[in-house]
């Protein structure tokens, strides 16, 4: 099958983005194109390397404000022309303009159950508000921020002693899982966002985000 050319943007450690370069090594059928970040010394940007792919650094602190920002960082992603755009520990909330230029094409991973925790600080909040179940999504990208049309969760328990680091590290083990496949599902044409801005997958509007439990071919 071609390969789907992808892009990811990173600001941090990037192990969503290693677990994408994995299956990308092994069954996953994306090229990826680049990868980006908004902060010069994130760890992604060695992982990548390390994969022998371009990356580059744009750093938000370079510009007056957020438009201008959003504008340079659109026209870098679009020099690489991608069919999907890749939020992964992305870490600047983007501008209603950027979000329509890759409207149905821009996935982000989100640490918790969505709608619950939208925002920063998700693993803290979930364990402040004794939660029993927390863990990550998948959702297209859209103005409303951690908002999108979600594809696909996983869920995990929230054990007597957590804290927030033991909490974050068994929700991560799921998004490294959930992150490879809902990409798998787009770049095989299975998966899409409609005019009507549902999630489509496998000819169906899904009437509730799949949960890994439930998902085909995991
Ligand atoms: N942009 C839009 N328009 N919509 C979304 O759904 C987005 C988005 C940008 C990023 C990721 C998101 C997350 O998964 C994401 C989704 C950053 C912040 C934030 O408050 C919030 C949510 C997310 C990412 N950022 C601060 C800001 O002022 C900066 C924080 C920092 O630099 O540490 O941009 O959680
Ligand atoms: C992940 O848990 C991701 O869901 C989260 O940051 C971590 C990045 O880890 N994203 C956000 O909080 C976005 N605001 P990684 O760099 O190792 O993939």
């Amino acid at each position: 099958m071609s390969k789907l050319p992808i892009v990811i943007l990173i600001s941090g450690g990037g192990t969503n983005l290693q677990a994408i370069i994995d299956r990308a090594e092994k069954d996953l059928p994306v090229d990826i194109k680049a990868v980006i970040s908004n902060k010069a010394d994130a760890y992604g940007l060695e992982r990548a390397k390390q994969a022998g792919i371009p990356t580059a650094v744009l750093e938000h602190r370079q510009f007056p404000d957020r438009e201008s920002f959003d504008t340079a960082l659109m026209e870098l992603i679009d020099s690489y022309q991608p069919k999907l755009v890749l939020l992964a520990g992305f870490m600047r909330i983007l501008t209603p303009d950027f979000v329509h230029h890759y409207h149905g094409r821009m996935f982000n991973i989100h640490p918790s159950l969505l709608p619950d925790f939208q925002g920063l600080h998700t693993h803290h909040r979930a364990l402040e508000a004794e939660v029993e179940k927390h863990g990550a999504s998948i959702h297209f990208v859209t103005e409303e921020l951690d908002g999108g049309p979600i594809i696909l969760q996983a869920s995990v328990p929230v054990l007597p002693g957590d804290d927030a680091k033991t909490l974050a590290a068994r929700v991560l083990e799921k998004e490294h899982i959930i992150y490879p496949l809902a990409v798998r599902w787009y770049a095989q044409g299975r998966l899409f966002l409609n005019e009507n801005d549902e999630v489509v997958l496998d000819g169906k509007a899904l009437t509730a985000p799949i949960q890994l439990e439930q998902a085909p071919d995991r």
